[in-house]
C-alpha cells in the first residue's frame, strides 16, 4: 500500500496556565493552577491535530514537567515526526519509540494529535479509530479536595444537586491519618447511600500504616482504595490486596504494558486506573487494559486532571472499554475557571458525552488559549 501523501508539517507546542476553581490538595502538593502542554500539528492538507500533555504540580508527581515535554518534543520528537506518515500512527510512534526512552506524558501528546488530524481526515472519531466505542457517556467522578470537611461536604451535596457527580475520591495521606479517617468517615455519614466514597493516599503510607488503617476505612464505608504505598513496593500492594476486604487501586505505579504486567502477575491490584499519559499514550494505554481485562483485574478510567484535549483524548479510549466498572474521573476540565472549547463538554447525569465529531470531536477557542499562553504573560504556577 502506498504511503500516505499526507505530511506532517509543523508541530507547535506551547504551555498554557489556567487558574483552578480552588486549591486542591494532594499528599504530594496543592495546586492553585493547572499548566497544560499543548501540541497544534498541521498537515499538509491543513488539518490540524491537537494533542495535551499535562501533569500534576510541575515535578511533585511524576517525573515529566510541562516545561521538560515541550523540550522533549521540541528538540527530539518533531524532527521524528516530520519524517514520518501520519496515517501510520503505529509506525511514528515505533520510530519515536526507537530514539526516546521514557518520556510517556510527551509521547502521550503526540500520539492525541495524530489521532485527531487522522479522524478529521477520514470523518471518524478517534473512539470509532482505535476499534469502535462501547459507551456514548462515561460515569465520572469528582475528587474533593479542599483540604476541609466542611466544605468537601457542602462541594459534594452541590454536585449531587445538579446531578454532575455521585461518585466522590477523597485525596488523603497528608498529615495525622487518624484526622484523614475521621474526615473520609463524616463525609461518607452524610452523604450515606447517596454516593460512592473512595480514598487516593498518593503512595503517602508504610506498608504497615496501610495493613492499619485499611480496616478503618472499611468500617467507614469506602469502597476503593487508591495507592495506599509507594509505587515501587509490588509486594506490599500484593499483601494488601491478599489482606483487605476494599479493593485496591494501582496508580502512579502504571508506567504501561510492562508496569501492568507485573502488577498483574503479582496479583497486587484489584482495579487498574488506566492513564493515557502515564501509559505512553493511547496504544499503550489500551494495552495496560487488555492485560487487566485478561487477569480478572477492575478498570477505571484515571485523570492527569488535563484539560479537554487530554480529557477527551482518554474518553474517546475509554468509551472503547467493553467493562469500565469503576467509571472514570474525567473531571479535568471542571477544575479550571476557563473554558478553552468553543462548544463545552457535556457534562450532566453524573456522566460525560463522549463527543461523536471527527477526530475528537471538540473545537478550540484558540483566541483564549491564546490570552493564557505562558510565552505571551507572565504568570506561571510554578
Ligand atoms: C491521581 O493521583 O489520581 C486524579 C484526580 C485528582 O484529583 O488527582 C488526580 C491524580
Ligand atoms: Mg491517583
Amino acid at each position: 500500500m502506498p504511503a500516505s501523501p499526507v505530511k506532517i508539517e509543523a508541530v507547535e507546542t506551547f504551555l498554557v496556565d489556567l487558574p483552578t476553581i480552588r486549591p486542591h490538595h494532594l499528599a504530594m502538593t496543592t495546586m492553585d493552577g493547572q499548566t497544560l502542554m499543548l501540541v497544534r500539528m498541521t498537515m499538509s492538507d491543513g488539518t490540524i491535530g491537537w494533542g495535551e500533555g499535562t501533569t500534576i504540580g510541575g515535578l511533585a508527581y511524576g517525573s515529566e514537567s510541562p516545561e521538560g515535554m515541550k523540550l522533549v518534543i521540541d528538540t527530539y520528537i518533531t524532527p521524528i515526526l516530520l519524517g514520518c506518515d501520519p496515517d501510520r500512527i503505529g509506525q511514528a510512534m515505533a520510530t519515536i519509540g526507537k530514539a526516546v526512552q521514557g518520556n510517556n506524558f510527551a509521547k502521550c501528546a503526540v500520539e492525541t494529535a495524530l489521532w485527531d488530524a487522522l479522524g478529521k481526515r477520514t470523518s471518524l472519531a478517534v473512539s470509532e479509530l482505535l476499534g469502535g466505542r462501547q459507551h456514548d457517556r462515561l460515569p465520572v467522578a469528582w475528587t474533593l479536595a479542599s483540604g476541609d470537611t466542611a466544605r468537601d461536604i457542602a462541594e459534594a451535596e452541590e454536585m449531587l444537586a445538579r446531578r454532575r457527580h455521585n461518585i466522590f475520591k477523597l485525596k488523603i495521606g497528608r498529615g495525622d491519618p487518624h484526622r484523614n479517617i475521621a474526615h473520609v468517615a463524616a463525609i461518607k455519614r452524610a452523604l450515606a447511600d447517596r454516593a460512592s466514597i473512595r480514598v487516593d493516599v498518593n503512595q503517602a503510607w508504610s506498608g504497615a500504616r496501610a495493613s492499619y488503617l485499611l480496616a478503618a476505612l472499611l468500617d467507614a464505608g469506602v469502597d476503593l482504595v487508591e495507592q495506599p504505598i509507594a509505587m515501587s513496593n509490588v509486594k506490599g500492594m500484593a499483601r494488601l490486596c491478599r489482606e483487605s476486604a476494599i479493593p485496591i487501586m494501582a496508580d502512579e505505579a502504571l508506567h504501561g504494558p510492562e508496569s501492568a504486567f507485573e502488577f498483574a502477575r503479582e496479583a497486587a491490584a484489584d482495579v487498574f486506573a488506566v492513564k493515557i499519559a502515564q501509559s505512553g499514550g493511547l496504544f499503550a494505554a489500551g494495552e495496560v487494559a487488555a492485560i487487566a481485562q485478561a487477569a480478572g483485574i477492575g478498570l477505571y478510567g484515571g485523570t492527569m486532571l488535563e484539560g479537554a484535549i487530554g480529557t477527551v483524548a482518554s474518553a474517546h479510549l475509554f468509551a472503547t472499554f467493553g467493562r469500565l466498572e469503576w467509571g472514570t474521573e474525567l473531571f479535568g476540565p471542571l477544575l479550571l475557571t476557563e473554558e478553552i472549547l468553543v462548544q463545552p463538554l457535556d457534562y450532566s447525569e453524573f456522566s460525560l458525552a463522549v463527543p461523536s465529531g471527527a477526530g475528537l470531536g471538540i473545537a478550540l477557542d484558540e483566541e483564549r488559549l491564546a490570552r493564557f499562553r505562558r510565552d505571551r504573560q507572565e504568570r506561571s504556577f510554578h
